[in-house]
């Protein structure tokens, strides 16, 4: 496994109460050991001298990744509420924020968005910030693995990284058993290390 150094990013996925908080609109079971081991990662990233960026869900009230406007999600991570803001017990303080779903994007992945009308895909600021900093390998933890972690993968891998995940900073919404394993499993075809 590549070693942690200035050149690894950790990158915490949308650790924000809607997904982290047992009263959030989306909460995924298992997320408070997310929290927990999320902290002990952002530790060790800091302390190596790595880079850590979050990423945060950040929605419209209205938006086609809602159920209420013809999607799949209950309202949840709309920006500036509660729901979107990062959960209280976790360490916020070590590296930038990223934020996607602004203007009513959709897609999964930290590194882009995507047009719900024409499908076109707009980058983040997150590859420019990874390779500011001369970046090679990212780390992706967070939430949630059939979803955000797992785009957020994939763009790294595709876009030239080496990319681990830890397996015990993630945690699966699983709308049909077994989602998360078979994200793994997904990743792990990719090339992803699972740690
Ligand atoms: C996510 C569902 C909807 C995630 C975001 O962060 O994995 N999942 N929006
Ligand atoms: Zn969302």
């Amino acid at each position: 496994m590549p070693s942690l150094d200035s050149r690894t990013a950790l990158i915490v996925v949308d650790v924000q109460n809607d997904f982290a908080h047992p009263e959030g609109s989306l909460f995924v079971v298992g997320a408070e050991q997310v929290v927990a081991h999320a902290n002990e990662a952002i530790e060790e990233a800091a302390s190596a001298g790595g880079l850590i960026v979050y990423t945060q869900d950040w929605h419209p009230e209205h938006t086609p990744h809602f159920e209420r406007d013809g999607g799949l999600w209950p309202v949840h991570c709309v920006g500036g509420s509660w729901g979107a803001r990062f959960h209280d017990g976790l360490q916020t303080d070590a590296g930038p924020v990223v934020q996607k779903g602004v203007d009513g994007n959709d897609g999964y992945s930290g590194f882009s968005t995507r047009d719900p009308q024409s499908g076109e895909r707009q980058a983040t600021e997150l590859e420019s910030i990874l390779r500011d900093a001369s970046v090679e390998h990212c780390i992706v933890i967070g939430l949630a693995t059939d979803y955000c972690v797992k785009e957020t993968a994939v763009d790294a891998r595709r876009l030239g990284f080496t990319v681990s995940v830890r397996a015990d900073a993630i945690a699966a919404v699983n709308l049909n058993p077994g989602d998360g394993q078979n994200a793994l499993a997904e990743l792990a075809e990719l090339g992803v290390l699972i740690t």
